[in-house]
């Protein structure tokens, strides 16, 4: 079962998707009325939306054809950083200009107790399906990074999955860790969607398929694929490290890191076009512009 949200005469409708792709509008308006009236009532999310569903006849429409929202309006969006081997090798090429045999703390922290974990964006950064994200105006080494997306609780809950695009300006980083804020955020940095797969109904997390394209125009510019099998630290793991001392809102996003990086020459282009899929969530379709045309 998937959580999603689009626009009907612009108004969101939250509505919720069968594994028959059957799409049910909900009188509820966001995730969070749904989770706290299966909390009253003792129910798994899920096992309290199928019983509402059969009172929500579905719409004629499949997901794709509507205009989909971001799932949920994350208060926060938070990150771990090099929590998969394939990062840490691409953070090792920015920070040492392709000296791959120094160790620098990009090893230390892939071997380290505590996780990196850092603010990513707000709900005002953060795009849905099918909108823009933003390239930097004074960076040009960008890339996506494709990322499962934790959509917990203030608790700490994994209430679902969600597909994250975590916009990364490898050259900011490269030169000096201390731009990591500027590196990872400005306007329109950050994308989640298309749905959010509740965790009641995924089997195993670990298991989950992540494939990345990028378009520029009619061609397929760049394409990679890993497996959440990769991950080298456990979601509770990253969670509860988030959590640490610290407060969080229900509806928080935590990404999980990437394991897809672009080959070193690449770099977005104003025009591409951006797609994540994840195996039982869906695609994130993001398009690039420069921030310059945005604004
Ligand atoms: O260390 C910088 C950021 C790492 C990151 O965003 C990732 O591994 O996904
Ligand atoms: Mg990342």
């Amino acid at each position: 079962m998937r959580i999603i949200r689009y626009l009907q005469q612009g108004e969101p409708i939250l509505a919720a998707v069968t594994e028959e792709q059957a799409v049910h509008p909900l009188e509820q308006r966001e995730l969070f009325e749904l989770v706290e009236k299966a909390d009253a009532e003792g129910m798994s999310v899920s096992g309290w939306l199928s019983r509402e569903i059969e009172r929500r006849p579905a719409i004629a429409d499949r997901m794709q054809a509507l205009t989909l929202l971001a799932p949920i309006a994350a208060p926060e969006v938070w990150a771990a950083g090099v929590t998969y081997e394939r990062s840490k090798e691409a953070r090792n090429y920015e920070a040492t200009g392709g000296r791959l045999d120094a160790t620098t703390f990009y090893d230390k922290v892939y071997e380290a107790e505590r996780p990196e974990i850092f603010f990513k964006s707000t709900a005002a950064r953060t795009v849905g399906p099918g909108g823009t994200v933003c390239l930097r105006s004074d960076s040009s080494w960008q890339i996506p990074e494709p990322e499962l997306g934790l959509v917990i609780d203030r608790r700490g809950r994994i209430i679902g999955y969600t597909v994250g695009n975590d916009m990364s300006c490898r050259d900011i980083e490269g030169e000096n860790p201390l731009y990591l804020p500027q590196a990872k955020m400005w306007r329109r940095s950050c994308s989640i969607g298309p749905a959010i797969r509740l965790a009641d109904t995924v089997e195993d997390p670990y298991a989950l398929d992540i494939v990345c394209r990028i378009y520029r125009g009619d061609r397929l510019a760049v394409e990679g694929s890993a497996s959440t099998g990769q991950l080298k630290r456990r979601f509770d793991e990253l969670v509860g490290f988030l959590l640490r001392d610290n407060e969080i809102w229900d509806g928080t996003v935590l990404l999980t890191g990437t394991c897809i990086v672009p080959p070193n020459e690449f770099t977005l282009l104003d025009g591409d076009r951006i797609e994540i899929e994840i195996s039982g969530i869906g695609t994130l379709v993001n398009y690039v512009q420069t921030v310059e045309r945005v604004m």
